[in-house]
């Protein structure tokens, strides 16, 4: 029996290592099947001689009973809040008040950390062991989520090392992540179950489940910030020190924290976050402060149920009301008309925005706005502001509806609406300035011809002046016209013209995405490059050629064809030929296709290389590369921690290759 204890003691050791290594660290070290024996071989013993099995035992995180109601518990130090800032002068205005209560001038010491958007929890850990997990409730008494906290990987059932103190409380928030919540209301859509509005929702939905078998299924993790109860053990005198003494228990702990010194290190770090706050993988909704020396926060103590050593910077509200004043509708490239909200200016996402794009008239059907009414604005990070409804509570009576024009509003053409599309057209076509000048910014655009320093503010100026009307006119341009431009000089005329230059020399795939012909983007301009070889072979194409062309359908088809016959395309063509625009031809394929041609693959998790670096070796063989697993893809790709997109393949059946199964068909 003693050596069967053993036995149990060692494999729930390396299962909680291989654990914390996994989810805490992101870091794993032995393969998912490499755990699942590990985790398998010590079911097996537990079963056996369930007298032996503990509640820290790794087997032991869902219970199989959902409950019936959430216990109350008592914090054993209270929850407190937070103050805030909201700009900098505020952030100033803190810095000083605590300067003036230590009246000591020196620059302060802070730590730095995001503010997740997610839920306070405490965790109480007695000799080790995690006993109870609660909800910050009313700050002095929460719920008892223990049941569903046991189900969060990340969370330590045991504490790693053996010098933490016998009774330790650590307080956190638990979020879910954002790809987890994208994944998590697919799943409930296909289900059709209610999606989650926001990831915060979705983490209190999940917590407040009285299921723990539901909450196991959800992605839900943990990021500690600070410290509650201890007693019978030692922290360290900083902050800082004591987040890094969390990590060493086995506790997550975001990568983001930074000490900085004074408020101006705190500004910095605001802004750097700020900078990076779509790229992050969860969600934040600002920054906090704390003063790092320990010492220091008791000295400042509390003041109204928030610390007076730490304050949250919170960014701007994404989400605002204003009064919706008119629409006006905005003419396209492709000669689409987008209805655009003239606003009464709001403050919204750090902006002050005074226009929100409608997207199309199905759009503000579904919605149901009017001219008048009183609507929500949302603008996120660098993404279009855009009206998200109408508050329908508080709606006038004499609003107006919106509604179509039929005549465009720069070239008066017929305005149509095509019956397989959303959207209404300008009929104009090269006729409409509307359309000429958006389709001259796509042509000098990044993955177009690269024109470098020709923004769309240049191209509108070049436009009203008449030094620009069609796109080969770029390349007539003089340094001496240029300059004459408002916020234009000799030295920028100069480079200006320089990178008309350099674009000249271009491949052909860029030169056929930068036609701007509908419905061709970069993939599919790649594609027919590839295909055909050179532009001779493309505009000779005839409908029935083109939709042999993988991934070409119909309605591609008939867009290039007709694209080619248009008599100002070929004139236009010809243009910037002669002006010195030129590329290699490519070997044409029509036939002999490439190895991967008409397969379709998805790359998910990570690989000993870039994903982008597997997209182009799989692209250059002829494979199609897509973002989501359907049963039309021919395999997926999956390396290391691949999530809800293997569940899929799986689920659909779909072949699964692993980085050697990669290599191995890359180098067939
Ligand atoms: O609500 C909170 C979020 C994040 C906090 C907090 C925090 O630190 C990163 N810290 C404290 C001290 C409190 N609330 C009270």
């Amino acid at each position: 029996m003693k050596k069967i204890n053993e036995d149990i003691e060692v494999l729930r050791t390396q299962l909680r290592y291989h654990n914390h290594r996994y989810y805490v660290l992101d870091d794993p070290e032995i393969p998912d099947a490499a755990y699942d024996r590990l985790f398998r071989e010590l079911q097996a013993l537990e079963k056996q001689h369930p007298e032996l099995i503990t509640a820290d035992s790794p087997t032991q995180r869902v219970g199989d009973k959902p409950l019936s109601d959430f216990a109350e518990i008592k914090h054993a130090l209270p929850m407190l809040s937070l103050s805030n800032v909201f700009d900098d002068e505020e952030l100033q205005a803190f810095d000083k008040r605590l300067h003036d209560r230590l009246k000591d001038e020196s620059a302060l010491t802070y730590v730095a950390e995001p503010k997740l958007d997610g839920l306070a929890i405490s965790l109480m850990y007695e000799n080790g062991v995690l006993t109870y997990a609660a909800t910050r409730g009313d700050g002095e008494t929460g719920e008892d989520v223990t049941h569903n906290v046991r189900t969060i990987e990340s969370v330590p059932l045991r504490l790693l090392g053996d010098d933490y103190p016998a009774t330790l409380e650590v307080r956190g928030e638990i979020y879910m992540p954002k790809q987890g919540f994208a994944a998590l209301n697919q799943r409930l859509e296909a289900n059709e179950q209610k999606p989650f509005v926001n990831p915060r929702n979705a983490a209190a939905g999940t917590l407040r489940q009285l299921d723990p078998r539901i909450t196991a299924k959800r992605p839900l993790t943990i990021f500690c910030y600070a410290v509650g109860l201890v007693e019978g053990g030692e922290l360290p005198a900083q902050h800082y020190d004591v987040l890094m003494k969390l990590k060493d228990w086995g506790f997550r702990v975001c990568p983001e924290i930074e000490v900085v010194q004074g408020a101006a290190g705190c500004a910095e770090y605001y802004a750097g976050i700020g900078a990076k706050r779509a790229a992050l993988p969860y969600e934040i909704d600002g920054v906090v402060y704390k003063v790092n020396d320990l010492a220091l926060q008791q000295q400042l103590g509390f003041v109204s149920r928030a610390p007076r050593w730490a304050t949250a910077h919170k960014f701007p509200a994404e989400e605002e009301i204003t009064t919706l004043l008119d629409v006006e509708f905005q003419v396209g490239r492709t000669g689409a008309l987008t209805p655009v909200a003239r606003l009464e200016p709001v403050f919204v996402g750090g902006v002050t925005v005074s226009n929100a794009t409608l997207h199309n008239m199905d759009e503000v059907a579904r919605k149901d706005v009017r001219i008048g009414d009183t609507v929500i604005v949302r603008r996120a990070g660098d993404v279009i502001p855009e009206v998200v409804k109408p508050v329908l509570e508080q709606r006038p009576a004499d609003t107006r509806a919106i509604t179509m024009l039929t005549q465009c509003p720069v070239c008066a053409s017929e305005v149509l609406r095509l019956e397989d599309e959303a959207v209404y057209r300008c009929t104009g076509g090269l006729f409409c300035p509307a359309q000429v000048k958006e389709a001259i910014k796509h042509f000098a655009s990044r993955k177009a011809m690269n024109i470098d320093g020709l923004g769309d503010k240049l191209v509108e100026q070049l436009f009203e002046y008449k030094l620009i009307e069609h796109v080969d006119d770029l390349y007539k341009l003089e340094a001496g016209q240029v300059a004459e431009l408002e916020r234009m000089a000799a030295k920028s005329a100069k480079n200006l013209i320089n990178a008309l230059e350099d674009s000249k020399a271009t491949t052909l795939e860029r030169f056929i995405f930068a036609l701007g012909i509908r419905e061709v983007g970069e993939t599919t301009a790649k594609t027919l490059a590839r295909h055909y070889g050179s532009l001779e072979n493309v505009m000779a194409a005839d409908q029935d050629s083109l939709q042999a062309v993988p991934d070409v359908g119909p309605v591609v088809a008939e867009r290039v064809f007709q694209f080619f016959r248009a008599e100002h395309n070929q004139e236009t063509i010809a243009n910037l030929r002669a002006l010195g625009v030129q590329w290699a031809d490519y070997e044409a394929v029509e036939g002999a296709d490439l190895p991967l041609q008409g397969k379709t693959f998805v790359i998910t998790g990570s690989f000993s290389r870039s994903r982008d670096l597997i997209k182009v070796d799989l692209e250059d063989l002829g494979a199609k590369v897509s973002g989501s697993v359907s049963k039309k893809t021919t395999a997926l790709i999956a390396g290391e921690k691949a999530g809800s997109k293997l569940d899929k393949a799986e689920k659909l059946g779909v072949e699964v290759l692993g980085e050697t199964g990669l290599v191995e068909l890359l180098s067939q």
